[in-house]
């Protein structure tokens, strides 16, 4: 069943599902199909049938990996739905959804409440301003309860936040929800939860919910003096007025209203879809998209009109087995067709659609034309890659780029027949252009080619991916930290590389400055050279030589990040320079200035939570300490105690059976990536073999 599109830009709701793993992301999205009329029955992710859990390495496992964009409509309201992955290893997709939302639907479990990993997503969140609701959803589940999670939110996540509904139970029976602005009991019947049953509020449940109404209002007030002017003259707040004045400080990312509900037992999730139309933004509410112009000097402003020039961001690239390369993007400005010529302002090239696609997790639908807050997905583009802006070739704008996280884990991996050689080649060039998160590197001095992802289950599923999607057999190596290498001085370096073998000979002369860079900006090439001391059409070359020998580095082969490698002085010959031999001479340079600019080994630190029982805390604190831990925080949740800490990645690889064997499964804990720093120089020989 395919939606009719309606016009106005008003009631387009471009949204997203984020939450820790397992929260009910998928689950929930899936009832949102069934209830818009997308779909006729409802998958559940338990028996792998599911819409937007298509893959086959997603069903088999029960988890989301790649973001899936599905659309539907209810009541008035054009909704673009995102369901994104949980699992830590896949967090560059909920990276790349934030940046194209204008609003989304935090989810948490009414038995964990907060988890590290809903923090991680809230701020996620909060970099990309992207305003929110939240839904605390398994309230059918032993132990769920709504009020302690409603607490925890408030205490751990830093907006204002109040219940808009409170769970109704019956003899420990999870019914229904109170909507405490209506006034009204929701109970609902029918196999699937369909028929919504509406009754006032049952009389021992009133002065709780008059209580919540309160704090609702009391929360507003404390926002808006208008407002909270109103509550003091006594003047009647209309359940209208109180939603008006919702609305406007959920845009404003100063306000979250919290929804309640079972997904799987279908409660709830009606009325969640009733309040992403009546509190999430549309492209309107927005506003203009910041941009730069194409040499990244001016800002410019482009409206959410389908009257402005056309522009768009590509967001992700996924390679379809059926179909090919789509291309996913969001339309801030104008309309496309597939007769448009699109221009991608940072590659600088021209492109053309062959075909326009509106999405439905992995079915599309063929449409004419696309526009200004849409989100769909382009066929038959040649260059663009994730994070190009898309726009009209005479009006060149740049919309900010994405960042990404670096990659944690690698592991060597080899074709196991000589016909795999090709295919494997060409599998992880796709998936690599799919998966900004995921990096393929040939050591040259291992001649291995190494994978590398933000963990353990991402490089599983990639390699699986390559035989089941490329039908490629291949061998792998042991998991291993990805470490890097970088410089901690600044230092010139010359490469030179002159050869005279009677006839044509080699020369090419190059002179680097190589400076260390902040965190996170990865190798930059600057030329510098003036008065033609080195031949222009020699200068790619020396940048090429540069990037190439910042592939693997001086201590171990780790890739070099963080340099600024600036070209100031060379030479040439007449008939002996060329291409190559520039290009060795850069490399050369760069190589010495490694081993002389006091090069140290960088290795990925994990922000680890460990929530265990309080009779094994010390236990599991000496272990930790044992391990090049920093321990910043033991906190108290329940009767047990969490424990944050910074540790180095080598010193947890196996943490899950460490832990196991230490508190006999009684605890539990989260991991993820959270900065590079360098290796102590004591600890090299242990754990990089130097
Ligand atoms: N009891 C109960 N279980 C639920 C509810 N919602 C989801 N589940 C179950 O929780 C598990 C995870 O659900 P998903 O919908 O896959 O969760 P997700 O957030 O999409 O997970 P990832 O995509 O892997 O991050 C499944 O076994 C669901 O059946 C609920 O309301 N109540
Ligand atoms: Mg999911």
């Amino acid at each position: 069943m395919m939606t009719k599109k309606k016009e106005d830009l008003g009631n387009i709701r471009n949204i997203g599902f984020v939450a820790h793993i397992d929260a009910g992301k998928t689950t929930t999205t899936e009832r949102i199909l069934f209830y818009t009329g997308k779909t006729y029955k409802i998958g559940e992710v338990d028996d792998g049938t599911t819409t937007t859990d298509w893959m086959q390495q997603e069903r088999e496992r029960g988890i989301t990996i790649t973001s899936a964009a599905t659309c539907c409509l209810w009541k008035k309201f054009n909704i673009n739905i995102i369901d994104t992955p949980g699992h830590i290893d896949f967090t560059a997709e909920v990276e790349r959804s934030l940046k194209v939302l204008d609003g989304t639907v935090v989810i948490f479990c009414g038995v964990g409440g907060v988890e590290p990993q809903s923090e991680t997503v809230w701020r996620q969140a909060d970099k990309y301003h992207v305003p929110r609701i939240a839904f605390v959803n398994k309230l059918d589940r032993q132990g769920a309860d709504f009020y302690s999670v409603l607490d925890d939110m408030k205490k751990k996540l830093q907006i204002s936040i109040a219940a808009v509904q409170i769970p109704y139970y019956q003899e420990e029976q999870f019914l229904g929800v109170i909507d405490i602005i209506a006034g009204k009991l929701l109970t609902y019947n029918g196999e699937l939860g369909e028929n919504i049953l509406t009754e006032d509020i049952p009389e021992e449940l009133k002065e709780r919910s008059a209580k919540y109404k309160d704090l609702l209002i009391e929360k507003i007030a404390e926002l808006d003096d208008e407002f909270m002017n109103k509550v003091i003259n006594g003047e009647v707040i209309t359940a209208d007025k109180l939603k008006a004045s919702i609305r406007k400080y959920v845009l404003a990312n100063k306000f979250v209203p919290v929804f309640c509900g079972s997904s799987l037992k279908n409660k709830g999730v009606q009325e969640l879809l009733d309040g992403i139309g009546d509190y999430l933004p549309s492209p309107l509410d927005v506003g203009p998209l910041k941009a730069f112009s194409s040499d990244g000097k001016d800002c410019q402003m482009r409206s959410p009109s389908v009257t402005e020039p056309f522009c768009a961001l590509c967001f992700k690239v996924f390679t379809d087995p059926f179909v090919g390369k789509l291309f996913y993007i969001r339309i801030y400005s104008g309309k496309i067709s597939t007769a448009t010529t699109l221009y991608n302002a940072t590659q600088k090239t021209k492109e053309k659609a062959m075909k326009i696609l509106r999405m439905h997790a992995n079915k599309q639908e063929i449409v004419t034309e696309a526009k200004a807050g849409d989100i769909v997905c382009l066929v038959g583009l040649k260059e663009t890659v994730t994070g190009d802006t898309l726009c009209e070739a005479n009006k060149p704008i740049i919309i900010e780029e994405m960042k990404f996280p670096e990659p944690v884990v690698s592991v060597a991996i080899e074709p196991r027949t000589q016909a795999d050689q090709e295919k494997l080649f060409l599998g992880l060039k796709k998936l690599e252009e799919e998966d900004p998160s995921f990096k393929v590197l040939y050591n040259k001095e291992t001649g291995q080619n190494v994978i590398s992802g933000m963990g353990q289950l991402h490089l599983e599923v990639m390699v699986d991916r390559l035989l089941s999607d490329f039908s490629v057999q291949a061998k792998i190596g042991k998991p291993q930290v990805a470490y890097k290498e970088t410089i901690t001085k600044s230092i010139q370096s010359i490469g030179k590389f002159v050869q005279q073998t009677g006839g044509h000979g080699q020369y090419g002369h190059t002179v680097l400055v190589m400076e260390a860079l902040p965190k996170g900006k990865g190798i930059i090439f600057e030329n510098k050279i003036k008065g033609g001391v080195i031949p222009k059409e020699f200068i790619p070359s020396i940048e090429e030589g540069v990037f190439e020998a910042a592939e693997s580095g001086v201590l171990g082969g780790y890739p070099v990040v963080d340099v600024k490698a600036t070209l100031i002085d060379g030479s040439y010959h007449d008939v002996d320079s060329s291409e190559l031999s520039f290009k060795v001479a850069a490399e050369m340079a760069f190589k010495d200035g490694l081993r002389r600019a006091s090069s140290v080994i960088l290795e990925p630190i994990m922000l680890l939570e460990v929530t265990t029982t309080t009779d094994y805390l010390s236990q599991v604190i000496g272990d930790l300490n044992s391990r090049r831990a920093k321990i910043s925080e033991v906190s108290e949740r329940k009767n047990l105690r969490i424990i944050r800490a910074d540790v180095p990645l080598s010193e947890v690889f196996n943490y899950a059976d460490v832990l196991r064997n230490l508190t006999q499964g009684r605890a539990s804990y989260t991991i993820e990536p959270s900065y590079y720093d360098k290796v102590p120089s004591e600890l090299l020989l242990k754990i990089i073999g130097m």
